[in-house]
């Protein structure tokens, strides 16, 4: 059974009496969907912080997991303990990818030199495991946030020495990328934010952090470190005010710095509902602006506000998801599906781990399948080009083209009248419409 009492997951179909979450329904990887396996159109991830370290706290709770390798007291060797773990986990899984924070290998040491060696130790592990076992890396990113000196930020830290050992530490885990092969390096501001406008200059904050983001480009150039650089955008918490608030405002801040062709977005569903946008909004954004680079898989609650990190099990949202998906020809070339997740609180065996990620894994199969469907029917498109059609010809031909003026608009329009006008709305069936992806979700899932 190896270190985890548990099998390989194995695809099943629909069968009966297999209990759920210990196979899989709908994911059946090398099965083509649209052309590509379906492995390739989700490129799944397993994120190490919550699947390895989240003890499964909250804000009132003491931490309820039940881990094997918690029997490795010491951090060094619970760390190195850890590598093996996470390795079968991935492989009975079946899960190609994986992501980590620095922080998130090994224990931090009094200086960055000795942190830095604890880490290297890890990696080393980690690199020979990789080898071994084919599987790669999202993407890495450093923990900028986790230790008590990022209080104030790390780029936007009002204090010059954490700006400067923040660059330190992103130097060696942009090394640490190029070293592992990673396909991606990500830039999420957990702290780059404020608590209050009075004590905060704004924009000089954002030069800083934009200057910062320079360094590691070209520092990425430097040691010839091709991954896409990502940023993941979040509206608050841990602050009251996070400066990559949603894909917009972060499009808007990477072309105001002159950073919009070396950086792209990593967009997770639960950040777009705390931005009040669903996560197809933000993938639409982005996908539109071109700079869709990767997804956090995971899903919200309308219950509560905070990055509640759920796997994602609602099949509606993951087949929004999968529809711009496929919309965009992939998630890539370099993204994949990263469940930034974890089990809930009173979900706390090593069992759940592997039922969490089944059904995470299934939901956005799920997606895929029903999505595909309706790509292939080419639902949406057709219902889009329609509702659109008046901007093919005529005067909406010649707004398209940048042939029309107020004038020639006035032109058009003054004479009108009203009866005409109402008659060149047409309804939408909205309901509708809704009914029918009903029907895609049902009917699609049950000739999967
Ligand atoms: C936190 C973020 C974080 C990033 C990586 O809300 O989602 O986990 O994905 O730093
Ligand atoms: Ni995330
Ligand atoms: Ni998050």
């Amino acid at each position: 059974m190896g270190l985890w009492d548990i099998d390989k997951i194995e695809y099943v179909g629909h069968a009966k009496g297999v209990e759920e979450g210990l196979a899989f329904h709908y994911y059946d990887k090398d099965r083509v969907v649209a052309g590509k396996p379906m492995k390739d159109w989700l490129r799944f991830a397993v994120a190490w912080w919550h699947t390895f370290n989240q003890g499964l706290v909250d804000p009132f709770g003491d931490p309820t997991a039940q881990r094997p390798y918690y029997k490795y007291t010491d951090p060094m060797d619970q760390a190195l303990a850890k590598v093996d773990y996470a390795f079968e986990l991935f492989q009975k899984l079946g899960v190609e990818f994986f992501c980590f924070h620095d922080r998130d290998l090994a224990p931090e040491g009094d200086t960055l030199r000795e942190t830095n060696a604890n880490l290297d130790k890890v990696v080393d592990k980690i690199e020979q495991n990789m080898h071994d076992t084919g599987v790669k890396l999202l993407w890495n990113t450093s923990s900028l946030f986790t230790n008590k000196r990022f209080e104030a930020g790390a780029g936007t830290s009002p204090f010059a020495d954490i700006y400067a050992y923040s660059g330190a530490q992103l130097k060696h885990s942009l090394e640490i990328g190029k070293r592992l092969g990673a396909e991606n390096y990500v830039f999420w501001g957990g702290r780059e934010g404020y608590e209050s406008l009075w004590n905060t200059e704004m924009k000089r904050e954002q030069d800083h952090i934009a200057a910062l983001f320079q360094m590691c480009v070209d520092y990425a150039h430097e040691i010839g470190m091709d991954a896409q650089f990502l940023i993941e955008p979040k509206p608050k918490e841990p602050t009251l005010h996070q400066y990559d608030y949603d894909a917009a405002t972060t499009i808007n801040f990477l072309r105001t710095y002159g950073l919009d062709k070396d950086f792209k977005l990593n967009l997770e569903g639960n950040h777009a509902n705390l931005a009040m946008h669903t996560y197809q909004h933000e993938i639409r954004v982005a996908r539109e602006a071109g700079f869709l680079g990767s997804l956090d898989a995971n899903q919200g609650d309308k219950l509560i506000g905070w990055d509640m990190d759920e796997f994602p099990s609602d099949l509606y949202e993951t087949t929004a998801v999968m529809w711009e998906v496929l919309a965009a020809g992939g998630i890539g070339p370099h993204g994949g599906l990263n469940f930034d997740a974890k089990p809930r609180r009173t979900s706390f065996t090593p069992e759940d781990l592997f039922r969490t990620h089944v059904v995470g894994m299934d939901s956005f199969a799920a997606g895929l399948l029903v999505a595909a469907k309706m790509h292939e029917d080419k639902y949406i498109e057709n219902l889009q080009e329609q509702r659109y059609s008046s901007f093919d010809s005529g005067i909406g031909k010649s707004v398209e083209e940048g042939k029309a003026s107020l004038a020639s608009l006035e032109d058009y329009a003054i004479d009108k009248p009203q009866a005409e006008l109402i008659a060149a709305c047409k309804s939408d069936h909205l309901e509708s419409v809704k009914a029918t992806i009903n029907n895609y979700l049902v009917e699609a899932l049950a000739q999967a």
